[in-house]
């Protein structure tokens, strides 16, 4: 399957997808959205594929939504098509997937990245939410999500002022898992997803599910939710294969059931 605006590659067990609109720093258009979200469909639905890494070029990650597709709608153009909920299928995706930031990761830019189960950035990397100097504000979900990765009093301050946060204070907020040089960024972003890409898949699907819950409800239902899949694994092939594996000190091979 080929794509206007993604590049889209199989490695082994991990899908590589690069946003690819050079000429606007990979500016998030509408179609772009309906790439992207055939693309994490189908990585979801391929059994062979257990990890995603989602990345752009070594100047852009994406500096927004595409700021000339915006400019002429209108207040019912906006909320009668419900303008980039497509956005919502793109993080309703179940395996993991990692965001590989380099450059800036602007606006609708920043807010993609966050979709993501973690972001690794490469050490130019550039997040910001700077709508406000467009008059309007973040849309797709950064005030949520900055919010909650690095706290009120930083999130309110980078949405107020529009300013940029360097690779380095990205990771000491909590915004980022961990930094590596710009151009080793995709292939230590593929490493890492190698590593999660060999782990049982049930196993990974959980892990995601009950971390992404500690955002959504109390830490006591948090808590009985994570029990409750971790009850769930007993009934898998692969926990019986895990366990025993660990045992007779050899790796364990899994089917995913
Ligand atoms: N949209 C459209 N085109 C863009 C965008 C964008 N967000 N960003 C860059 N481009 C285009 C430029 O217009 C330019 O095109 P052209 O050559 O045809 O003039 C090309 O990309 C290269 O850009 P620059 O020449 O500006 O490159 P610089 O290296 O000088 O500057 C910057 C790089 C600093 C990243 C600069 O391009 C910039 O400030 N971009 C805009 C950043 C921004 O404001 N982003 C937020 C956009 S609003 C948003 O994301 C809202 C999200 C929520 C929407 C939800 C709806 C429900």
């Amino acid at each position: 399957m080929t794509y206007e605006t993604l590049l889209v590659e199989q490695r082994g067990a991990v899908t590589l997808i690069t946003l690819n609109r050079p000429q606007a720093l990979n500016a998030l258009n509408s179609q772009l959205l309906a790439d992207l979200i055939t693309a994490f469909a189908a990585f979801d639905a391929d059994d062979s594929q257990r990890c995603a890494v989602l990345t752009g070029s070594e100047k852009a990650f994406a500096a927004g939504a595409d700021i000339k597709e915006m400019a002429s709608q209108s207040f019912a153009d906006m909320y009668g098509s419900n303008f980039f909920a497509g956005y919502d299928k793109v993080t309703a995706t179940r395996k993991p997937w990692i965001a590989a930031v380099n450059g800036f990761a602007l606006g609708g830019g920043c807010e993609l990245a966050m979709m993501a189960d973690f972001i690794i950035a490469g050490d130019n990397a550039k997040f910001g939410q700077p709508e406000i100097k467009l008059a309007v504000t973040p849309g797709m979900g950064g005030s949520q999500r900055l919010t909650r990765a690095i706290g009120k009093a930083k999130a309110m301050e980078m949405c107020l002022t529009g300013r940029m946060m360097d690779a380095a204070e990205a990771e000491r907020s909590g915004l980022v898992a961990k930094v590596v040089a710009a151009a080793e960024l995709v292939d230590e972003a593929v490493k890492t997803a190698e590593a999660i890409a060999a782990m049982a898949p049930l196993a990974a699907l959980a892990t995601k599910e009950m971390v992404n819950a500690a955002f959504e409800t109390t830490l006591q239902q948090g808590v009985v939710f994570e029990r409750r899949l971790f009850h769930g694994l007993f009934g898998s092939e692969d926990q019986k294969e895990g366990m025993a594996a660990f045992v007779e000190k050899r790796p364990g091979m899994w089917t995913g059931k």
